[in-house]
């Protein structure tokens, strides 16, 4: 979208999440999306989750070394909830406040597909966490990226080189075809937070997918109360 239709950031800041399964590019699309917003004069944080504050960091070594996967699913979901308890109340809700604008790799949609979906934790358990954790904190946009279980584990693969698979990138085929059948329901689901984004083209074409949801989402016609990217 041409730089001029997103409107400066105005108090509160925009919330957008990215999420899809392994490999579908998200980090990719997260740095290609700040330095857009930068340059439009909008302010960004990048973010991820598992992690994100330092406390919330430390859980995300536990869980993807596979000690999660260990104490078993509803254990492991308690532990996503530690993390995003700390990185909800330490960074993304004063930095929003600020109006910076919030960009997450990953957030509560990653724990309904992997625990939920995946490992068959009961929704009310995934309700109950949810209302400690993030309370009425929704994205306000969710960028589900969208790609073949074959392309996003070979990305994956690539980029990870030598090093071993983590705890859910050394998951069965099955185990990614169902992700990704989660996320696509999600968007069915959900279609006034989350925009399913076709990632499987090259970088620069996926990141402009991206511009274009976000222009639609936030600009001045649609928003016009609210601050829009602005
Ligand atoms: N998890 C997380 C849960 O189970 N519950 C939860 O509640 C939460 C929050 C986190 C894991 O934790 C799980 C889900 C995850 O399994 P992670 O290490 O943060 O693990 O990994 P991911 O979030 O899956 O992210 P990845 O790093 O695997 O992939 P990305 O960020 O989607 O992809 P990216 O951008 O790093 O790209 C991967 C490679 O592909 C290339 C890149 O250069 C890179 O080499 N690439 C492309 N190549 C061609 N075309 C494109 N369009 C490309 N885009 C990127």
């Amino acid at each position: 979208m041409p730089e001029g239709t997103v409107q400066r950031a105005q108090g509160r800041g925009r919330f957008i999440s990215f999420e899809g399964g392994e490999g579908a590019g998200k980090s990719t699309q997260i740095k290609k999306l700040s330095s857009r917003l930068n340059a439009a004069n909008v302010r960004t944080l990048i973010t991820r989750e598992p992690g994100g504050s330092p406390g919330a960091e430390i859980v995300r070594h536990l869980v993807l070394s596979g000690m999660g996967k260990l104490l078993g699913p509803d254990a492991e979901t308690l532990l996503f909830a530690a993390a995003r308890d700390d990185h909800v109340r330490t960074v993304i809700q004063p930095a929003l406040a600020q109006g910076t604008w919030v960009l997450c790799d990953r957030f509560a949609d990653s724990t309904r597909v992997y625990q939920g979906r995946l490992g068959r934790v009961e929704p009310a358990v995934l309700n109950a966490m949810e209302r400690v954790t993030i309370g009425d904190l929704k994205p306000d946009l969710t960028l589900i990226l969208d790609v073949p279980v074959e392309v996003g584990l070979r990305r994956a693969a690539a980029r990870r080189g030598n090093a071993t698979a983590d705890r859910f990138e050394s998951e069965d085929v099955r185990f990614h075809e169902e992700l990704r059948e989660a996320y696509r329901e999600i968007a069915v689901a959900e279609p006034g937070r989350c925009v399913l984004i076709d990632a499987s083209a090259d970088a620069d074409a996926v990141a402009a997918r991206v511009w274009d949801a976000l222009r639609r989402r936030f600009s001045a016609a649609s928003t016009a109360s609210a601050a829009s990217p602005a």
